[in-house]
């Protein structure tokens, strides 16, 4: 990104920010998930010893996203207001798998933990919309055999994807907005430690204080449906 598109305004959000939508968070059910830790769960080392239990776990949140009252909330659609107004002075982050960011109508989303609706062939790293006859035995009917077919998702341990566009950003925020995150989870946890090393404004928009949340300059506790469309109005 050239200096002169660099966005003025990085928000991150966090599954908090789709809790209003009916979407489970990480913490809010303690991260387990069929007795298994999320960090278990989504792993590389998790799908190569059992890629039917890992498909199993992105086909329910898969499941779950389309169902038909699971729909972008306030907070959403006060993210997508904000970049209409903004332009390329605004940039949205999100840890989020889910595309309800997009259905509020945000144009540019950078999915760092990848997506839910999206397959990934291992050998090529190509990228495709998500069939949902995929399986580890079928792969897709079109483009992946099944033997290089995963869930296009960053899993622990992998690299989060855009961080140098991330980065570059944060180091010349004037503002950054984390909105629905408990700051648990790195390199996204460090965004705001970047952002204040750099003189932006920091705030954090959340239920209750995140991990970092002594990093923020300022915080503004509640709903995201309803802080943020405040926040931003
Ligand atoms: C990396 C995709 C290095 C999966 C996700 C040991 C081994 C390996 C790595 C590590 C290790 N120890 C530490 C690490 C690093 C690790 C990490 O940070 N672990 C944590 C657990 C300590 N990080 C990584 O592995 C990252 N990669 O480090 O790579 C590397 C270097 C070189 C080369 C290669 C690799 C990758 C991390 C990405 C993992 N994938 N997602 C999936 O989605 O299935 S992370 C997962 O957690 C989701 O993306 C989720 O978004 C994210 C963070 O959680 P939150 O979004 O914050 O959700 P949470 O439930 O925690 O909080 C919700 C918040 O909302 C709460 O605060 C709540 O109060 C609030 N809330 C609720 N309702 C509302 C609300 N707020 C407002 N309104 C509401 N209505």
């Amino acid at each position: 990104m050239t200096n002169s598109a660099l966005p003025r305004v990085v928000v991150l959000t966090g599954a908090g920010i789709s809790a209003e939508s009916g979407l489970k968070t990480f913490r809010d059910n303690n991260g387990l998930w069929e007795n298994h830790r999320v960090e278990d769960v989504a792993t590389p080392e998790a799908f190569a010893r059992n890629p039917a239990l890992v498909y199993r776990f992105y086909n329910e949140r898969r499941a779950q996203l389309q169902q038909a009252e699971v729909k972008p909330n306030a907070a959403h659609k006060a993210l997508a207001d904000l970049e209409q107004q903004l332009g390329d002075q605004f940039l949205l982050v999100t840890q989020n798998v889910d595309n309800l960011h997009e259905r509020a109508g945000s144009e540019r989303v950078l999915h760092m933990h990848g997506e839910l609706l999206s397959a990934r062939c291992c050998a090529s790293g190509q990228s495709h919309v998500w069939h949902d006859a995929f399986d580890h035995t079928t792969g897709c009917r079109c483009c992946i055999p099944a033997e290089t077919l995963r869930p296009d998702i960053v899993w622990f341990g992998e690299m989060p994807l855009y961080m140098d566009d991330i980065v570059q950003a944060l180091a010349q925020a004037d503002v950054f907005i984390a909105v629905g995150t408990s700051g648990q989870v790195y390199p996204a946890a460090n965004f705001v430690a970047i952002a204040a090393e750099s003189g932006a404004r920091t705030i954090e928009i959340n239920l209750e204080p995140g991990q970092q949340n002594h990093l923020f300059d300022e915080r503004i506790t509640g709903l995201a449906g309803e802080t943020l469309p405040a926040f931003v109005s």
